[in-house]
């Protein structure tokens, strides 16, 4: 099939997963064409079957404002066109399914194309929700061929924000359990860890959502218990604040800022506990990728986070800003090598058994051989 995957290139699970599937769709035979304004981070080799469109956008002086919109519109007519897509499939919403209704209704007579809209998280939650979005995101749901969630609170979200009655199929996000896996990384661990250190990780792009300061409230108390160290991975509009909180809680220098990284497995591998303390996560795909290194998690209770992460088995689940609960669990796992070893093995258990790759991409497959049968 001919593909057409548009999406954010940018350091975020949606651009992430839409960039591993068009990897993967490419290797089971499929022509993927990324159509988005910059090279997608992970799409950092030559690979058959994989093509990447730049959008650009013209400047003019009357133009003050960034035509995105219209430009992905003009960019995903011209490769429909040109490539002959069966299928385009926008990742999150705003505004991608907006500009690929456009381009489908423009192209109907010559170039019929297929819409499928896979919905992330804030793009329903939040950013959906603003007044002046709200119609547009509805209107393009009900146009959309088929739409997809990644977790079934996101289901059940965007039916209670856009409509009871509207189609939604729930296709989780996925790893690759062949790449994320716990690997001995000597030069990673002499990096990262001092002589006795337990390693706390957080992974993320640093937006508020992420609470990242929840992660420093939580290093200072279970330091209070045991020597431990706190890497942040990813780096956002947070970071500076996250910084000055490290000074003010005295642990400057048990916090290691490594910036954005692409060797995440390598990374994983040395964490201890990943902590993601969000206040919104439809998901939370980069606790399955930790989990996937048999690294447990230590959340929030909220969103889609409890459809990855099991409480009490592959990690715990606090409900938002408990901190001291969060420490606590921290110290429970990390003074327990028993505990932790068996929540290590649930864990990557739980990630090969019902989000490996190969499970999930074909639930992909299926859905654009429906859409384009016009089921
Ligand atoms: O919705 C967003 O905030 C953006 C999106 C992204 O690009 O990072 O994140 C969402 O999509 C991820 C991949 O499906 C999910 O793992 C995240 O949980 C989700 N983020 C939120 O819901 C805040």
């Amino acid at each position: 099939m001919r593909i057409g995957m548009v999406c954010y290139p940018t350091y975020g699970g949606s651009g992430v997963l839409a960039t591993e599937l068009g990897q993967e769709l490419a290797r089971r035979g499929h022509s993927v064409h990324f159509i988005t304004y910059a090279q997608p981070m992970r799409l950092d080799r030559f690979q058959e079957n994989i093509y990447y469109h730049e959008v650009e956008t013209p400047s003019y002086p009357l133009l003050e404002f960034n035509q995105y919109t219209l430009s992905l519109a003009g960019k995903i007519l011209d490769v429909a066109r040109y490539e002959q897509l069966d299928v385009v499939h926008v990742h999150y919403a705003i505004p991608h399914a907006i500009s690929a209704y456009l381009a489908k209704e423009i192209s109907k007579n010559s170039t019929p194309f297929k819409l499928v809209t896979t919905l992330h998280g804030t793009d329903i939650t939040l950013v959906g929700l603003e007044p002046t979005f709200h119609p547009l995101v509805k209107f393009s749901l009900e146009k959309s061929d088929i739409v997809t969630a990644v977790s079934s609170f996101l289901q059940e979200k965007t039916r209670q924000s856009f409509g009871e009655d509207l189609s939604i199929r729930v296709i989780p996000n996925f790893v690759d359990t062949s790449i994320y896996t716990r690997t001995e990384c000597p030069d990673v661990e002499r990096r990262l860890r001092n002589e006795g250190e337990f390693i706390l990780m957080h992974v993320s792009n640093f937006r508020p959502v992420k609470r990242v300061q929840d992660c420093i409230r939580i290093l200072a108390e279970v330091r209070q218990s045991l020597s431990a160290r706190l890497v942040f991975v990813g780096d956002g509009p947070e970071r500076s604040d996250a910084e000055r909180l490290c000074r003010e809680l005295n642990v400057e220098e048990y916090v290691t800022f490594l910036g954005k990284q692409s060797a995440l497995p390598e990374i994983l591998s040395v964490a201890d506990v990943f902590l993601l303390p969000s206040q919104q996560e439809s998901f939370g795909l980069s606790a399955l990728e930790a989990m996937s290194c048999s690294v447990p998690v230590v959340a929030t209770s909220i969103g889609g986070i409890q459809e990855v992460v099991r409480h009490d088995a592959s990690g715990y689940v606090a409900e938002l800003g408990d901190v001291a609960r969060m420490a606590r669990y921290c110290v429970d796992l990390l003074s327990n090598p028993k505990k932790l070893a068996i929540f290590r093995e649930n864990a990557r258990k739980r990630a090969v058994e019902k989000f490996d790759i190969s499970l999930i991409v074909p639930m992909y497959e299926r859905v654009y051989e429906e859409a384009v049968r016009g089921e």
